[in-house]
């Protein structure tokens, strides 16, 4: 089906919902909501929830304006899904690594993952209420040289006073697999001097800027140079403090007990791909996580849900 046919579809079975739009932003479908308490973007590529703000505030993710809304090239900013790996495959746990093929040299492993990059299934677009709206999105994932194991991943996005996004993921397939998995989450923020990254305080972390070394402060976080942190197991909730917004957005995982700290901060920016060069300076990722001694084995046939809260305050 074509692009027209697909926007057509969609129209026909969800147009007439209450503050509902498809929208095509180039290559890409997105469907667009809006209810008495906030509106939200998200996109078929991913199933990536690209834009959410609740109704007369600042948006509270960050999305890049140099996308270029390509298909097969998640967008940088928003909430991509990092599944059934996390980074680069090299660092992923052995139990999660062995499972991909040593594929040929000219085949390169996708950081991340590959699902960011494909098109979902819109399941069902429901108004729970005025103040809410329910999405759910599929991909079934057939036996492939990358991922040799069936899967059906569903992401359920609540968008309202708060965003709730879970991720269910069910092994469809006759073999045990194992994964790890982020929800990279770009928060929106007035300037990286007005911030500070609460909750983290005392944990130790693997600094994967300084070759995994294992650190820990207790102090907050000040987003004043590069930062790319994995915290294991994690139990509080985390509070991105802003003063310049004079709000606080607080991130709470469920079934997800890792968290990664990122901002590529000045020379890293340069190189990242449709990321402006002073972009940093309005963006954090704190991503919730399954990674490392927390990735997950699932059998035939069984499921597990995580995700991630946003609420602002
Ligand atoms: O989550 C942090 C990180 O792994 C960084 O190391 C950086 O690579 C970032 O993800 C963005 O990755 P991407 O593949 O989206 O450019």
């Amino acid at each position: 089906m074509n692009l027209g046919d697909k926007i057509q579809a969609l129209y026909a079975k969800y147009g007439s919902l209450k503050g509902v739009t498809v929208e095509l932003y180039k290559q890409l479908i997105a469907i667009s909501v809006k209810n008495e308490a906030a509106s939200a973007t998200i996109f078929l590529q991913g199933a990536q929830v690209a834009e959410y703000k609740r109704i007369g505030e600042r948006p509270v993710l960050w999305l890049s304006e140099s996308c270029d809304y390509k298909a097969g090239k998640s967008l940088r900013g928003g909430i991509p899904i990092c599944w059934p790996w996390f980074g680069d495959i090299e660092r992923n746990p052995d139990v999660v690594k062995h499972q991909i093929p040593q594929l040929t040299s000219e085949t390169s492993i996708p950081a991340h993952g590959f699902v960011r990059d494909q098109e979902w299934a819109l399941d069902s677009v429901e108004l729970i209420d005025s103040e809410t709206t329910q999405l759910v999105l599929s991909l079934e994932i057939d036996a492939s040289e990358l991922w040799p194991y069936p899967s059906l991943l569903k992401l359920t996005v609540s968008v309202g006073v708060e965003l709730d996004i879970k991720l269910s993921v069910t092994n469809t397939g006759s073999e045990t697999f194992c994964f790890s998995s982020a929800l990279h989450t770009y928060l929106n923020l007035g300037t990286v001097e007005s911030c500070e990254v609460l909750g983290l305080e005392g944990y130790e972390y693997f600094d994967t800027l300084d070759d995994w070394r294992v650190r820990k402060s207790n102090r907050p976080i000040a987003i004043d140079k590069e930062l790319d942190q994995i915290y294991s197991n994690v139990v509080s909730p985390v509070q991105l403090k802003d003063k310049q917004f004079n709000r606080a957005i607080t991130v709470t995982a469920s079934n997800a007990p890792d968290l990664v700290v990122w901002n590529p901060w000045i020379d890293k920016s340069k190189r990242l791909s449709h990321f402006d060069d002073d972009a940093y300076k309005q963006m954090i990722c704190l991503e919730t996580a399954r990674l490392l001694d927390n990735a997950e084995s699932l059998s035939t046939g069984s499921s597990i849900v995580f995700g991630v809260k946003l609420s602002v305050n």
